[in-house]
């Protein structure tokens, strides 16, 4: 199970748990019961929460932000100048590291196209439209090194099939994930 779908079901048993708590505490309302013993056990309920967040939550979420995707915003983005032309792709570099972000800066020369990229298996993971006028960035991280595949998303004329291109993501061993 992924962090997502974990994440997605903890969240489900929490509300869960929560909406079970507002219903016993709907059908306890009506009952006339003297204030102090539900006091301490509230205050016991209080404690044990207090402590399970201070040793759980605590170390959880330092987990979660170490294992955050986003922290690698910091990282220096890779950039690739991509520009499309009836028919093909020009590429100011065609290697990348895997595991880094990657910036694609895509523009066309003539009319529009769309930069696909594939990986290894032929499937689609990342694409974005390919204007003359326009630089349209595409932000990137490859998982897995590999040869990937650009091709055009758009019809744009007769050679439109053959504007293919590759792009070699080495693997970047310098990344501590
Ligand atoms: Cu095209």
């Amino acid at each position: 199970m992924g962090i997502q779908s974990a994440a997605g079901l903890l969240t489900l048993v929490a509300v869960l748990a929560l909406a079970a708590v507002f219903l016993r505490v709907r059908r306890l309302a009506h009952d006339d019961r003297a204030y102090a013993p539900v006091q301490g056990n509230a205050y016991r309920v209080r404690a044990i929460i207090f402590w399970v967040m201070v040793v759980v939550g605590l170390p959880l979420t330092i987990w979660l932000v170490r294992v955050n995707p986003y922290s690698l915003a910091a990282d220096a983005p890779q950039v690739v100048r991509a520009t499309g032309y009836q028919w093909y792709w020009e590429l100011d570099r065609a290697q990348v590291e895997a595991g880094r972000p990657v910036v694609f800066e895509v523009s066309s020369a003539d009319v529009n196209h769309g930069f696909g990229l594939y990986d290894a298996q032929g499937v689609l993971v990342a694409q974005v439209q390919a204007m003359p006028g326009y630089i349209n960035r595409l932000s990137h991280v490859f998982k897995a090194p590999g040869t990937y595949r650009v091709l055009c998303l758009e019809f744009c004329g007769l050679v439109h099939h053959g504007m293919t291109t590759e792009i070699e993501v080495s693997d970047g061993g310098g990344s501590d994930g």
